[in-house]
Order: C-alpha cells, then structure tokens, then sequence
C-alpha cells in the first residue's frame, strides 16, 4: 500500500531531526514511489553521517579456498574437496600472494573463505601470522563470522578462546560476511547448514567486546520480503546499540548466475537496488558508514548509490576476488585510485582514502 501523506510527513520530520525510524517506517518507504524523494532523505541522513566525504581504500583481498562444508543455494564459488575448479592454498602460496604487495601503497587485505573441514583454527593462525610478517604495516580484516564458528567448534573452543588466538596472530577487524537475511524461515531456504542468526550476532559482539571492529552485510534481491530486510537492519541496530563495533554495512544485491538459486528467481532491477541501499541508510542511524560494493553493483550503479546514502565505494581491489565473477559479475574487477577518484568526483563527493578504520590516509 502506497505511503500516506501523514506517514511521509511523519518519516520525513523523524529523518530531519536525527530520530530513529520504526519497522514500520522501514516497510513504508520500501512503499514509497517516489526514488527521489528516498535519494533525498537518505542524502539527508549521509551528510549527517559523513558530510561530503566518499570513502576508499587501498586493499587487495586473498581468498584462502573456495571449498566449504556448507551448500548455501545462492553460492557460486563453493566446491568440494578434489572437485574441479576447487582451490585451498597454502601457507607458501599466501606468502607469495603477500610478497607482491611489499612496498606498495595497500593499508588492508581483505581475507575471506569457504569453510574447509580439513583445515582448523592453528593453520588461520598460522595464515595470519605469515601475512603479518610479510605485510606488517597492513591491516588484516579476516574470517566472517561463519569461518569463525566452525573454526571454534572444531577446535572444542568458546569463540572468545578462538578469536583471541586469531587476534594474538594479526586479527585486527572482521568481515561482515555469512549475515545474509536474519530471517530464520528464509534462512533455512537458502543457506540451511551455515550459522544461525543468533550465532552470527553473538560472535561480532564477541569480537566487539575483544576490540576488534567488524562490519555487517545483507544479501538481498533474492526470496526475501522487504519486512525480512528490515527485521535484518533492525537486528544489527539493535547489537549496534549495544556495542557500538559495527563501522559499516554492507547491502550485497545477489547475483543469479552460476548458482542453485538463480534456476528459481533472477536479479532486481537497479531501481530496488538503490531504494534498498537508501532504506539501509535511513534504518541503520547507529552505522556509519554503508558500503557500495562495486565488483558486485558495477562501477555505474556503484556511482548512482552514492546519491543514495553510500559513502564508501570499498577499495582498489584487484583481480583476487572470486566470489561475484563466478556470480556473473565482471571478470576482473580492478579499479585504480584515479579512476576511483572521478567516479566520486563526478557525483559531487569527496574523495577521502581511508585505513581499516576509517581513519584519513593522507598521501
Ligand atoms: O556472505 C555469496 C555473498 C558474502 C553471492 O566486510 C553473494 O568489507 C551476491 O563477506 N550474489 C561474502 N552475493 C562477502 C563478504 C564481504 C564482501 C564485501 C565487503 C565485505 C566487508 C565483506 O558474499 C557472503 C554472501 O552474502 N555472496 N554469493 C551471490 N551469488
Ligand atoms: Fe560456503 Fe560461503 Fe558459499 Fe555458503 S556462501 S557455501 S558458506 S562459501
């Protein structure tokens, strides 16, 4: 049902004085026809957040191995072990990965895997220790909370036990992977096997509470409900309000290509794209910052986002990525820091290079 005027009127003053928005109010601008009213209000709360500043940085991302115990129906990189197409690295390869990086300008690398049930807790360990002694001015952000749980688990750990040991090897901030939609029916639909909702929850405010920052994701375009969105947003504000360790949100639209789902449902259009990513912005008031993924948007829809409430288009990533070309997105995704630079230009923001922790890099 289309928003009311008096509902409109009621958002749009909550959203000019910093107050927080209800589910319902959530639900209504999912309703609302108008992209750029939505553009606008989000607009509204981003400044707020970030005043004109667009957010990049300078990373390279290492995927440890795509096989994984889990069978999440949406997932294009997952294989068995021996199967075709399978990698698992190791520990010589991820030095040599990191040995092409020394010197240059990356303050990040981004690790993230599928769960391999023949590797535990001490060889991420060890995994950690080999990047710091090869990059050691490099930020390691690692592991979802996914990767995580199983590696506890394995290990007869708590999951502070586990992410203490990883901490004490380099572990310095966490992905926001494996979130996915909190919803527990939606859940057990398209990822049945992986770490439940309140799982996933209680590891990052584990790791909140050890000072390790994390981010948050949600992936979406899929079977869910914009309610189950919004039951997603109100979960992590809820945690954020707890912790405070949340610094982005990441809305990842889901890619249909190459896996089990894509047979039943296809993608959205980038209209419900950029309504979502608005919503996202306008919900999560406690979240500073929200994340346009651009290896799995594209570099022209990455662009659109940033007039709807994003204000970090994530890094100078190289061709390491694997888990969105298999998805169908663009092959290599690659992105120089001048060519980054325009695209936030060009929409009118300010291009500011930032570390892990949203700290300025000044050249
Ligand atoms: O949890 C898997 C998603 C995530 C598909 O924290 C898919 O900075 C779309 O953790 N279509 C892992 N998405 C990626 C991740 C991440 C990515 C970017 C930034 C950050 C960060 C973290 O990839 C999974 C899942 O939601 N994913 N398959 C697909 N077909
Ligand atoms: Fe495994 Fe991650 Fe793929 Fe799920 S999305 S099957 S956890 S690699």
């Amino acid at each position: 049902m289309p928003m009311t005027g008096k509902q409109q009127n009621r958002i749009v003053s909550r959203i000019k004085h910093g107050q927080r928005l209800s589910f319902d109010d959530g639900l209504a601008l999912y309703e609302c026809p108008d992209l750029n009213r939505l553009a606008t209000l989000a607009t509204c709360v981003r400044r707020r957040h970030n005043g004109n500043a667009v957010y990049y940085n300078r990373n390279f991302h290492i995927e440890p191995t795509n096989v994984c115990v889990n069978d999440c129906v949406f997932c294009s990189y997952r294989r068995r072990a021996g199967e075709d197409g399978s990698w698992a690295l190791s520990l010589d390869d991820v030095r040599e990965l990191c040995r092409r990086y020394v010197g240059a300008p990356v303050t990040e690398v981004h690790i993230v895997g599928g769960v391999h049930p023949g590797r535990d807790i001490y060889f991420y360990a060890a995994l950690l220790d080999v990047v710091r002694q090869t990059l050691p001015q490099v930020a390691i952000k690692a592991f979802t909370a996914v990767e995580i749980d199983y590696m506890a688990k394995h290990a007869g750990m708590s999951y502070e036990k586990a992410l203490r040991l990883l901490q004490e090897n380099g572990l310095a901030a966490m992905p926001g992977g494996g979130a996915e939609i909190f919803d527990e029916t939606v859940r057990r639909q398209i990822c049945p096997r992986k770490t439940d909702a309140q799982t996933w929850l209680y590891i990052h405010e584990t790791a909140h509470d050890l000072g390790i920052r994390t981010n948050a994701t949600m992936l979406f375009g899929h079977i869910e409900t914009p309610a189950h969105r919004i039951d997603h947003l109100i979960r992590l504000r809820e945690l954020q309000d707890t912790t405070g360790g949340f610094d982005a949100f990441i809305p990842l639209k889901y890619k249909a290509s190459n896996n089990a789902l894509g047979a039943v449902v296809g993608e959205i259009s980038t209209s419900d794209v950029l309504r979502t990513i608005a919503v996202c912005r306008m919900m999560l008031d406690n979240i500073a910052h929200i994340k346009a993924y651009w290896p799995m948007l594209g570099k022209d829809v990455m662009q659109l986002a940033l007039l709807f409430g994003a204000d970090d288009i994530y890094g100078t990533i190289d061709d390491s990525t694997r888990i969105y070309s298999m998805a169908g997105a663009d092959e290599h995704p690659s992105l120089c820091v001048p060519e980054l630079e325009n695209i936030i230009t060009d929409a009118g923001f300010v291009p500011t290079e930032r570390d892990t922790f949203y700290n300025t890099v000044t050249k």
